[in-house]
């Protein structure tokens, strides 16, 4: 089954949000494989936003990014990875949708609140960053004949 990594940022963490996203995911149905409160060192922050070195925001992402504790989780199902980017919303708030989670809570594209892999080789690569192999946890809900 798809995975994909999501992580609360530090804005959402401080804001007390990280019960709210939580609760959307696992109520659409999708299943959590590893969640952890962590505060991010700047070496994990550059490898994970390498894409976005050469942009004029990228020392104040970093900065951002590793400004407070994030929670940082990986999460499973059907299509996870695209799912997971609908209900976040576009990355500027301004522009996101009423319903998305950037949308309901975001005010300015740098406090956005939620990161989520934008593709298959993304999210492989993310999961790899922040979950050791044995931090993923493999199981079964009962619940999964009710979705699937
Ligand atoms: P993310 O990686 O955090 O999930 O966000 P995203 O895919 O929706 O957006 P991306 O293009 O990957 O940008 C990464 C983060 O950089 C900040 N950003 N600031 N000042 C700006 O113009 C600007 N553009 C992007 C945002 O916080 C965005 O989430
Ligand atoms: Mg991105």
């Amino acid at each position: 089954m798809e995975k994909t990594f999501l992580m609360v940022k530090p804005d959402g963490v401080q804001r007390n949000l990280i019960g709210d996203i939580v609760s959307r995911f696992e109520a659409k149905g999708f299943k959590l494989a590893g969640a952890k409160l962590m505060t991010i060192s700047t070496e994990l922050a550059e490898k994970h936003y390498a894409e976005h070195k050469e942009r004029p925001f990228f020392g104040e992402l970093v900065e951002f990014i590793t400004s407070g504790p994030v929670f940082a989780m990986a999460w499973e199902g059907e299509n996870v990875i695209a799912t997971a980017r609908e209900m976040m919303g576009k990355t500027n708030p301004t522009e996101a949708l009423p319903g998305t989670i950037r949308g309901d809570y975001g005010m300015t594209v740098g406090k956005n609140i939620i990161h989520g892999s934008d593709s298959a080789e993304s999210a492989e690569r993310e999961l790899a960053l922040f979950f050791k192999a044995e931090e993923l946890i493999d199981y079964m809900k009962q619940d999964a004949t009710w979705i699937y």
